[in-house]
């Protein structure tokens, strides 16, 4: 079999869930660019066979495509040997799915697409910057943030003991939302989401796939 093609923006928190993936099982991927990876090239035709909603990230190993990150994500765990990145017990999995499902529903629509987007977003994106709204995004954030921190009492990562598909999806978010101007913020008292951060981020995974567009930032850290 050929290496997994992932398709999409190293920039992109999505993307870099699936990369998370494969670093965490050790298999090995290439990174493929759909044209210029604007969000025209993802409507096109061609993408659109591998994505028929035209986002990112999708995946092609041989014949096999699939989209989704989540999707990927347990497609590497399941279709590869290496560590198990969902946990066997029955209540840790359907923790790891719960956080999953929550963090989609709750935090990505604020956290990511309202209020990190709207910080980071190039001009020209038709982005809401108003300051009224950030400051109301910003107290979701705060309440989002104070409910990690309850989950994470008492355990290393979102499902347990070991890293799950639950972190890949939270690290590249809250790792962009420590990046914003008062990113930091939201952790501040937050010592459980703290312990999580210093756990992901000293990994090797982490390492190996931080998003250009924040890369210097963590040289220089
Ligand atoms: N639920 C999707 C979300 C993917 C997503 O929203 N990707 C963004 C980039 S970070 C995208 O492709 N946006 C293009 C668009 O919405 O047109 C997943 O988990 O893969």
């Amino acid at each position: 079999m050929p290496n997994v093609e992932l398709y999409g923006s190293p920039n992109s928190t999505f993307v870099r869930t699936t990369r998370l993936a494969c670093e965490e099982k050790g298999v090995p991927y290439d990174m493929m660019q759909v044209g210029e990876n604007t969000f025209s090239d993802l409507k096109k035709p061609e993408h659109l066979k591998r994505h028929p909603f035209g986002k990112i990230p999708a995946m092609q190993h041989g014949d096999n495509t699939v989209f989704e990150s989540i999707a990927i994500c347990r497609y590497i765990d399941e279709a590869f040997d290496g560590p198990a990145l969902q946990p066997a017990d029955a209540l840790e999995r359907a923790r790891m799915t719960q956080w999953t499902s929550a963090i989609n529903d709750n935090l990505v629509p604020t956290m990511l697409r309202g209020y990190i987007a709207a910080i980071f977003a190039p001009p020209g994106l038709d982005i809401e910057t108003d300051e009224d709204k950030l400051n109301a995004f910003r107290e979701t954030i705060h309440q989002h943030c104070r409910i990690l921190d309850e989950a994470l009492a008492g355990r290393t990562y979102l499902a347990g003991d070991r890293i799950s598909i639950a972190d890949l999806l939270l690290t590249p978010i809250l790792h962009y939302l420590g990046n914003t101007l008062d990113g930091l913020s939201f952790f501040e008292g937050r010592d459980n989401i703290g312990r999580w951060w210093h756990a992901v981020s000293k990994r090797p995974s982490f390492k190996n796939t931080v998003p250009p567009f924040l890369a210097k930032e963590t040289e220089a850290a």
